[in-house]
């Protein structure tokens, strides 16, 4: 199933000895045995304590492609590196490979989707191990879908029920690069900054790395010069409102699947996957009481 023939959560030098999940919280010796599904917030506590976990919310509306990019990733390090990264085991390989094996059967279908999910976004959490030359990264993965807020009072709420924002390292802002070209641009750059106001509102929402994601870039490409200008112009004025918070946005543009032969399927994949992974994870739990030291004053607001 995996490219090294297994998972690495527990390397042969550690002590096997870390916490279980007991439900009251009461960490007993024990080696933890992942179950292969999603993890929910309430259930990461365990890998949070065990390891340094990097995590990184995608954070756009239902349909920009936060799913199928993440799956993208996790399909493509089944087979080779990205660019000096690879595979290094996963405490959610079920859930990952149900998700990628949907995505699979491309070819029996008009339009391939990854399973829509049967839970909440945001609420379910992946987790990705990743080797390069400095060694070990853990990543944790989480979407939240952008349509549940639309103003500063429900965003809110959205940061209350997803602790996982607070606690975020990465935040994505995602661009759906298929509307980004139509008349719905202006309604998706708005939705943007409304979520970033929010972020910067809320107070304790403030990752270090705050990023621009611009999917489906297989279409734009296909689309021709006009479309480029119109995704680049998206951008630029979503990068202004990031960098009105006080951040430097870098903007990824990338094709988790394609058909059109200049941008290939996971065009963009590896220096995103590298932007992950050079942001040093906060210690801390998914708790109430989130982090709220660490180099991220900046965007208190
Ligand atoms: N052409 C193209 N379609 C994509 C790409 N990424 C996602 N899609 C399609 O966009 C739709 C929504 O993707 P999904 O990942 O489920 O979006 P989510 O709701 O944000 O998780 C699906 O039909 C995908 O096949 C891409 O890079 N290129
Ligand atoms: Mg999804």
């Amino acid at each position: 199933m995996t490219a090294d023939g297994g998972e690495a959560s527990v390397s042969p030098d550690e002590v096997p000895v870390s916490p279980v999940d007991s439900g009251a919280q009461v960490p007993v010796p024990g080696v933890r045995l992942p179950s292969g599904q999603a993890f929910l917030p309430e259930t990461a506590g365990p890998l949070l304590r065990e390891r340094n976990v990097a995590i990184v919310i995608l954070a756009g509306p239902a349909n920009c492609g936060k799913s199928t990019l993440l799956t993208r990733v996790y399909h493509q390090l089944q087979f080779a590196p990205i660019e000096g990264m690879s595979f290094g085991g996963s405490e959610t390989l079920v859930d990952l490979e149900r998700r990628c094996f949907l995505s699979r059967v491309e070819s029996g279908r008009a339009t391939p989707d990854t399973e829509r999910q049967k839970r909440p976004e945001g609420q379910t959490l992946l987790h990705l191990a990743i080797f390069d030359e400095l060694g070990r990264h853990d990543l944790l993965f989480g979407d939240m879908a952008g349509e549940h807020f639309d103003d500063i009072a429900d965003f809110a709420g959205e940061v209350t029920n997803q602790p996982a924002l607070g606690r975020a390292d990465t935040i994505a802002v995602v661009i759906d690069g298929e509307r980004a070209i139509t008349a719905e641009r202006w309604n998706i750059v708005a939705r943007a900054k409304m979520m970033l106001d929010g972020f910067r509102a809320s107070g304790s929402v403030r990752p270090a790395n705050l990023q621009i994601i611009t999917t489906k870039w297989d279409l734009i490409s296909a689309a021709g010069a006009g479309a480029v200008a119109l995704a680049s112009e998206a951008e630029r004025e979503i990068a202004d409102a990031v960098r009105a918070s006080g951040a430097d946005p870098s903007v990824f543009r990338t094709a988790a699947r394609s058909s059109n032969v200049a941008v290939p399927p996971g065009f963009g994949v590896g220096p995103l996957l590298k932007s992950w992974l050079i942001v040093r994870p906060r210690l801390a739990t998914l708790s109430a009481a989130a982090d709220r030291s660490g180099p991220f004053d900046r965007f208190t607001g």
